[in-house]
């Protein structure tokens, strides 16, 4: 079918058909679907269903636009993570699961339960919270439970959230929506701050007030989506490298200069970390240690992307 999204213009969209009635049930991907919380907390979610398989008009005044959003960016995300990394759906299991959409009323967050994703419509002006770098991050969430069931407070608590941000903008990379061009900022769509910004910002996480761009041990007490700083930080370093690149200014926390190897490499560096060394209650310095083991199996000791790694975690101040 065709959809109407939102966030990323018209996409085509793997729907079912049966006695002429189409679901929002994709059996390319594991039988997601997308269904309607028909603005309620609780209760059924009611699958997408449509008569001409042509879904949503691009706006949050037809229901199906946001599901349009999820619905694709939930394939997207099955399709980085198989491409990249051979892995078969959130659980690696080849199964599927809901994304839930128009949850409750005003309701201005995302997450992952445990099984599935629920989206909200967001507040006033704000559109719902259906971006494909946010839904990225909220089934990265699944994936970083079912690969380290990583814990949520001190370090491993921003290594969770980080681990969400990175993957969510890899997933936005592998969209590529001209509408919605990939950066390294995360929730720029939504407009929740309703002034423009973004959520987050992994070029210098502390641009958004609140974020930690170097690691401190008095700063690991605070919200993980703060914490995470520290590593979005060392991604983007790893990635892009420090100072003027495409995707902003990045600094050091010691006046190093780090060179980047790339994204591509950088999140095979970090997925192969968390999958083989990571446990729920890694600190920073236990996940710089498994990147440079990770990079030593797959670039070779003593590679560039190894030694990268290491620059990397020192210029965040984790060593
Ligand atoms: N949207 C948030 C997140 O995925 C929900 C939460 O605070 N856990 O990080
Ligand atoms: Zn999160
Ligand atoms: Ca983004």
């Amino acid at each position: 079918g065709t959809g109407k999204s939102i966030f990323l213009g018209d996409v085509t969209l793997s729907t079912t058909e049966s006695d002429g009635t189409f679901s929002m049930t994709d059996l390319n991907h594991g039988g997601n679907t997308a269904c309607d919380m028909n603005n309620s907390e609780s209760g059924s979610c009611e699958v997408f269903t449509d008569e001409d398989n042509a879904w949503g008009d691009g706006t949050n005044n037809d229901r199906a636009s946001a599901a349009v959003d999820v619905y694709a960016g939930a394939a997207s995300t099955w399709d980085y993570y198989k491409d990249a990394f051979g892995r078969n759906g959130i659980f690696d299991d080849g199964k599927g699961v809901p994304s839930r959409v128009h949850y409750g009323s005003g309701y201005v967050n995302a997450f992952w339960d445990g099984s599935q994703m629920t989206y909200g419509d967001g507040q006033g002006d704000n559109a719902p919270l259906v971006a494909i770098d946010v839904a990225g991050h909220e089934m990265s969430h699944g994936v970083s439970e079912a690969l380290a069931d990583l814990g949520y407070s001190g370090d491993v608590g921003g290594i969770n959230e980080a681990n969400s941000d990175v993957f969510g903008t890899m997933v936005e990379f592998k969209e590529n929506s001209a509408v919605d061009k990939p950066d390294f900022l995360i929730g720029e769509e939504i407009d929740i701050n309703g002034d423009g910004t973004p959520l987050r910002y992994m070029d210098e996480p502390s641009k958004d007030g609140a974020s930690q761009d170097c690691w401190t041990s008095a700063g690991q007490n605070e919200d993980p989506h703060y914490t995470s700083g520290v590593g979005n930080h060392a991604f983007f370093l790893l990635a892009n490298g420090s100072g003027e690149s495409e995707f902003g200014n990045s600094p050091t926390c010691d006046n190093s200069t780090v060179t980047g190897i790339g994204r591509d490499k950088a999140a095979a560096i970090w997925y192969n970390a968390i999958k083989d060394y990571g446990t729920s209650n890694m600190s920073y310095a236990d996940l710089r240690a498994g990147m440079i083991k990770a990079s030593d199996t797959l670039y070779g000791a003593d590679s560039t992307e190894s030694k990268t790694v290491a620059a990397a975690w020192t210029a965040v101040s984790v060593s």
